[in-house]
């Protein structure tokens, strides 16, 4: 499903867009509803034709291998020690089993060791949502009262460091930069002196997006590694890669 992003749409229009989408999601839901319905009603018994026919619509439904072997098996050990015996059983194992795969899990936290800033480097190709990603694991850290940097090592694309300076002010935290053009293991040597200095708990640094066939940004990225493990021993601690979540 494909939905343009436009700031300029009017209200109704957004209203019209966020209602269809609502349909498309209700009734993808609903289509699920109904298939799971269709297999276990009127079954006496969880047999193992039921359970064929259960697994081929879970990955006829799109929910890939993984989720629908986790909740035939789920379904099957249950059936041996009798906690499931009928189709009502059956479908709230499914429906537990779901939601403890949608449940939030939880999130990584900067591990906070020998009064160093733990230093975390966000990677990925162009336009995945790396610049956003910090903003908001900046303002996360902050509200937790972690003092935290940022360093603005997208020296690259013009107005990263703008957009960058953005979230830095939203989420109150400190910006280290440099002009547009400038060595990004150098502006990480900065920032990392500086968080030293000033004694933040995390540093976040942003990086220009690449590709992971281009050799010179690979290389670039290394020596980055490199820059930040001499300054602090253990660092980078974390690298996150952000990708689309709607790549295949
Ligand atoms: N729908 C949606 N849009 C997002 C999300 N994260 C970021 N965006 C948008 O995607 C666009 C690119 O986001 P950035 O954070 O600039 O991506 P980036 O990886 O830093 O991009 P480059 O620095 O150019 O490589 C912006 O218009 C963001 O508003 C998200 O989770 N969902
Ligand atoms: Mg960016």
């Amino acid at each position: 499903m494909f939905f343009r992003r436009s700031s300029n749409d009017s209200p109704e229009k957004k209203a019209r867009l966020l209602e269809r989408m609502k349909q498309a999601l209700g009734a993808t839901k609903q289509s699920l509803v109904n298939k799971i319905e269709a297999v276990l009603s009127a079954r006496a018994e969880i047999d193992e034709t039921v359970l064929n026919e259960l697994e081929e619509t879970l990955l006829g439904a799109d929910l890939g291998i993984s989720v629908t072997d986790r909740i035939i098996n789920a379904i099957r050990m249950q059936k041996k020690d009798q906690g499931i015996k009928t189709a009502e059983d059956a479908k709230n194992e499914i429906r537990k089993q779901l939601l403890s795969i949608l449940s939030p899990q939880s999130v990584a936290e900067p591990k906070l060791s020998q009064g160093q800033p733990s230093v975390w480097m966000v990677v990925g190709v162009n336009g995945t949502g790396k610049t956003t990603t910090i903003g908001k694991l900046a303002a996360r850290f902050s509200k937790e009262n972690m003092k935290v940097m940022i360093c603005a090592a997208d020296t690259f694309r013009a107005a990263a460091i703008e957009q960058l300076a953005i979230w830095a002010e939203r989420s109150g935290a400190e910006l280290i930069k440099s002009k547009p053009g400038a060595d990004p293991s150098a502006v990480l040597h900065d920032a990392l002196s500086a968080a030293m200095a000033r004694h933040a708990d995390v540093v976040i640094v942003d990086t220009a997006g690449r590709q992971h066939t281009k050799s010179n940004l690979m290389l670039e990225l290394e020596k980055m590694k490199r820059v930040a493990s001499r300054k602090i021993p253990g660092a980078p601690h974390e690298i996150l890669l952000v990708v689309d979540a709607t790549t295949g």
